[in-house]
């Protein structure tokens, strides 16, 4: 089976919400040496994006949604030990404290983020999604991170990200840690208004970005 044909047939297994397909073609294209994340961005995501501009057409409703996303968690879940084996022993880099922002439960982004970060070598809490603006704040406090991620895939939750920055600085611990946010409806420009540190478009750059602030070259 070509590439091509594999990243088609996954994308579409995510557009169909067939969990056993994508199952079975996310273990071939491993079996055929596919690298993990060329599986989620050239596969897996390009279904999820698919499936978002039908739901903007209204040709999907919110059942089809959710049996994409089950769809995506299952090729996952089979990801998530290959990436982490990818990651080389050594010190890590820096710790990093990852969440969706509260009232936003979309959270796949957000685990691919985190997936990625610990392949490369950061170590990882992950508070899950609909997080309350305290427990970042008391996560923080008790963590003591290198820096927080803050997710949001609303545009009526990206304002959570700010209530967070703006809570950070009431407990006395914005400077403590760098803020870094992520999510579709969040743009560079917008971290900058909010006076975060950082932010990163996916996975990838979201790796990049936490080594850049961090200081930390390849
Ligand atoms: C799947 C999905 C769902 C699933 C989520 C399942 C899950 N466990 O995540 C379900 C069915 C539950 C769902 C529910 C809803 N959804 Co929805 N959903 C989507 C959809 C189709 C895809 C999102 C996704 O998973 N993308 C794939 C991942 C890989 O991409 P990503 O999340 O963008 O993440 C990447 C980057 O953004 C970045 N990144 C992400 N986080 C971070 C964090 C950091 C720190 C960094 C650096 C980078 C980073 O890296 C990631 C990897 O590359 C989007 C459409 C879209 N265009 O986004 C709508 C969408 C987000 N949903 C939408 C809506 C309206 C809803 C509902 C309100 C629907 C309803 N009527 O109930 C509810 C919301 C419930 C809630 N309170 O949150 C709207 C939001 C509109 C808006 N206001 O902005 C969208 C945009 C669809 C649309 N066009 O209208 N949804």
């Amino acid at each position: 089976m070509a590439r091509d044909e594999i990243f088609d047939g996954l994308a579409k297994a995510v557009l169909l919400g067939d969990d056993t397909v994508a199952e079975e073609l996310t273990r071939k294209a491993l079996s055929e040496g596919i690298a993990p994340y060329e599986i989620i961005e050239k596969g897996l995501s390009e279904g999820m994006r698919e499936v978002g501009r039908k739901y903007e057409e209204r040709e999907y409703a919110l059942p089809e949604l959710m049996l994409a996303a089950e769809a995506f968690y299952t090729a996952l879940k089979i990801l998530e030990p290959e990436l982490k084996k990818e990651r080389r022993e050594r010190k890590t880099l820096g710790k990093v404290v990852i969440g969706v922002v509260q009232f936003d439960v979309h959270d796949i982004g957000k685990t691919i983020v985190r997936t990625m970060l610990e392949a490369s070598g950061f170590e990882c809490v992950d508070l899950g999604r609909d997080v309350p603006t305290e427990d970042f704040v008391q996560t923080v406090r008790d963590e003591h991170p290198d820096i927080l991620g803050l997710s949001a895939l609303m545009t009526t939750t990206m304002p959570e990200q700010q209530r967070v920055i703006e809570a950070l600085k009431e407990a006395g611990l914005r400077d403590s840690v760098k803020v870094m946010v992520g999510g579709a409806p969040v743009s560079r420009e917008w971290a900058e208004r909010i006076g975060a540190d950082g932010y990163g478009e996916d996975a990838i750059d979201a790796v990049v970005e936490a080594k850049k602030l961090l200081g930390i070259s390849d």
